[in-house]
């Protein structure tokens, strides 16, 4: 019979244990005895002092002052969820990882999103890396895949980790700016660490600002190994894609949204597995033999490079599907611990300086950030393979352990825990020779290359965006010099780029190329060539007032839906708006709630009176005018096209007379189902960025 860790539900059973329902309880104290009154403190007299044998309140009030733990130095703002990997096409060849060779074996997983800089209370959609991490709980014990939504890093080597945090928190005199990278320390840091430049590059890009955590790939960054059955390894980088398409926000959006929703991000997960409406990636793995090992024109060994998928292709292997969300974010999302050097049989390690550094700080930042060396049981942290060690006692022990013996070796319990055996984790045995240096490897050496890759590799608008990022970040450095800095790194990475940025920022442009642009691209970077052919758990908001066409709401509202979107009607006021044929459409939310940046597309049915309404609504006409600007799908039917007009979105042109494009807005004449069928297409498109920039004020 088959252990039954291979279920996703192992897991679940495990924290069921654990699980604490207030259904039906009596209130009780910490140590069980049932209270008469949480209200009053027992003092002396009605207006008396309070008394120090009031156990309930300096219980109540202790715990209440104890609540706080450090928020994590880096990443403390995250959102989290339960999921399952299932694996279709074995890596026998290359691991004696179970859950990478046995494809009947469902393995339960928590994932962790986050942002980097921020602190716990930050906004979700600021200018950032997004922690991807995810918890294998494996029969062999757990496995942490701690990514980001970024393949490259910063640096090359982890003694530069604390310089570069320090350089891109919050300034020291003020704390300010939160959650930012646009300021002098960080931009200074970057000017003479050239290694940044790749990073920088897609933190410019607007990979920096996802639309979900569902839109977004995943990378474990550094080359690890793989170990097989005979001790060989291969080098392996794992990827995430995600089902729907790696998608992003326009800037602007993003810090509306900031201010408008500063969990959208996090609210987008839990509504989506809410919903039903999983959020699904694809697990794949570029694999490199061992005598490749010098085959790039980089080193495998630096975190700053990629290998390109057109030279090394993602081979996909398994999917993860994220299915639930925690009961509690603290006990859950806050306390899981994740940890680079949780690692199962058949997985291992490289000389990655940046890895290496890694291993020692996960378990380090967990015993002051979860206060002691027994984390490892919180229920979200406790792998699903049985644990049984000589670890003892520290704060909050909580397993009973038996026996006399607490050490190895032992006759006391029989010898046990015994050692080794099959499925022991076996070091990786790679041959080390050399002199104790402090030295950068020459191979580590080109800065910037793959930053002109990345550019090469985007399109006109995602070009776009990152000049924008740069002069944006760039322009919100007080300092002259950072800013000449910087702009003579980009002059090494691409002319153009460098002369666009330099120009933005008052710093003069360079006169000619640093160093010429190689020319190369790699198509898989850029977000262009991401399907966009899906709407599930898209956005959409309709616009209605009293005497809407309800039955234009109706069809196309149940297009979308059908399709996976989910709809809402917007009114300028909760409730109900009376329709045309003399029925009544539900709204869903009240305008002034919300805003069109929380929304992937709007629609506005027809009917004179509901269009007259909103045309004198500035809510409803700036809504429209900010998601035509915002690029997303916009849809108007009969009268309807009135609101477009009068936003300024239709019939638009430039001085010089070009009309400006109309991809994505869709307007049409009557029922038909050629319309909802073409705001469907619209709308999955994610965003028309061709369309040309704000000529619409909004
Ligand atoms: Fe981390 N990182 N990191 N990091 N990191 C932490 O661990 C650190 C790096 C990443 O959702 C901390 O538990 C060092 C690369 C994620 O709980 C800390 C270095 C990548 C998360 C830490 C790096 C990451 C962390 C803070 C350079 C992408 C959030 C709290 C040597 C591959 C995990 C904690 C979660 C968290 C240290 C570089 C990803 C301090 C020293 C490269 C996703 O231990």
């Amino acid at each position: 019979m088959a252990d039954p860790a291979d279920r996703a539900d192992r897991k679940q059973e495990q924290l069921d244990r654990r699980r604490v329902s207030p259904e039906g309880a009596a209130l009780t104290t910490d140590q069980g005895i049932r209270v008469d009154d949480t209200d009053n403190s027992l003092s002396a007299g009605e207006r008396g002092p309070s008394l120090m044998e009031d156990f309930q309140l300096r219980e109540k009030i202790t715990h209440f002052d104890h609540e706080r733990i450090p928020e994590r130095v880096v990443h403390a703002r995250g959102a989290g969820a339960y999921g399952h990997f299932t694996l279709h096409e074995s890596l026998a060849d290359y691991t004696t990882a179970e859950f990478l060779t046995d494809t009947s074996l469902t393995t339960p997983v928590f994932v962790r999103f986050s942002t980097v800089a921020g602190s716990r209370g930050s906004a979700d959609t600021v200018r950032d890396v997004r922690g991807f991490a995810t918890k294998f709980y494996t029969r062999q014990g757990n496995f942490d895949l701690v990514g980001n939504n970024m393949p490259v890093f910063f640096i090359q080597d982890g003694i530069k980790f604390p310089d570069f945090v320090h350089a891109v928190k919050p300034e020291p005199p003020n704390e300010i700016p939160q959650a930012s990278s646009a300021h002098d320390t960080l931009w200074d840091f970057v000017q003479l660490q050239p290694e940044t430049m790749h990073m920088m590059m897609w933190l410019m890009s607007d990979r920096a600002l996802p639309r979900s955590f569902a839109m977004m790939q995943g990378f474990g960054v550094h080359t690890f190994r793989l170990v097989n059955e005979r001790g060989a390894g291969t080098f392996v980088k794992f990827h995430w894609k995600p089902k729907l398409g790696t998608h992003s926000l326009a800037w602007d959006e993003t810090q509306k949204i900031a201010g408008k929703d500063p969990d959208f991000n996090r609210r987008d997960l839990w509504d989506r597995i809410n919903d039903g409406d999983f959020p699904e990636y694809e697990f794949g793995v570029q694999l490199v033999p061992e005598e490749d090992e010098h085959r790039f024109g980089f080193d495998l060994l630096d975190a700053t490079k990629i290998i390109p998928e057109e030279e090394v292709p993602v081979r996909p292997v398994g999917t993860l599907v994220l299915d639930r969300n925690p009961d509690n974010f603290f006990a859950e999302t806050e306390q899981v611990a994740f940890h680079l050097g949780n690692v199962v049989p058949g997985i291992d390690f490289t000389n990655d300086p940046l890895l290496q550094a890694r291993l020692f700080s996960y378990l380090d930042t967990q015993l002051i950030r979860l206060g002691g060396p027994n984390f490892p049981q919180i229920p979200v942290n406790r792998p699903v393979a049985e644990v049984r060690n000589h670890h003892r006692d520290g704060y909050h022990q909580m397993d009973l352990h038996q026996g006399q013996a607490s050490y190895h070796k032992n006759s006391l319990s029989g010898g046990c825990p015994a050692v080794g055996g099959a499925g022991s984790f076996s070091h990786y045995q790679e041959r080390v020779d050399g002199r104790k240096i402090r030295k950068r490897s020459e191979s580590f050496a080109d800065h910037y290359s793959q930053a002109t890759l990345f550019w090469n590799s985007m399109a006109d608008w995602e070009k776009e965006h990152i000049v924008g990022a740069f002069r944006f970040e760039l322009g919100k450095c007080d300092h002259k010099h950072i800013r000449e800095g910087v702009v003579a790194h980009l002059n090494h990475v691409d002319h153009d780029l460098a002369v666009q940025v330099a120009k933005g920022v008052g710093v003069a442009p360079p006169e000619a190329p640093a160093t010429a642009n190689h020319g190369r691209s790699s198509p898989a970077l850029s977000q262009a060539n991401s399907p966009a052919e899906s709407v599930q758990g898209r956005k959409v908001a309709i616009l209605a007032a009293d005497g809407v066409d309800s039955a234009a709401v109706t069809a196309v509202g149940d297009a979308l839906t059908e399709a996976g979107a989910v709809c809402d009607v917007l009114a300028a006021e909760d409730g109900f708006v009376q329709a045309a044929n003399g029925g009544q459409v539900e709204v869903t939310r009240a305008m002034p709630t919300v805003a069109s940046v929380l929304y992937d597309a709007v629609f506005v049915p027809g009917g004179e009176e509901s269009v007259r309404t909103l045309a004198q609504d500035g809510d409803a006409v700036h809504f429209v005018a900010e998601a035509f600007v915002h690029c997303k799908a916009v849809g108007a039917l009969d009268a309807g096209i009135g609101l477009l007009e009068r936003a300024g979105i239709t019939g638009v042109r430039f001085a010089d007379g070009d009309v400006v494009s109309d991809a994505g807005v869709v307007t049409g004449e009557g029922a038909s189902a050629e319309f909802p069928r073409r705001l469907v297409e619209a709308v999955a498109a994610h965003r028309h960025w061709t369309r040309a920039k704000a000529h619409v004020p909004a």
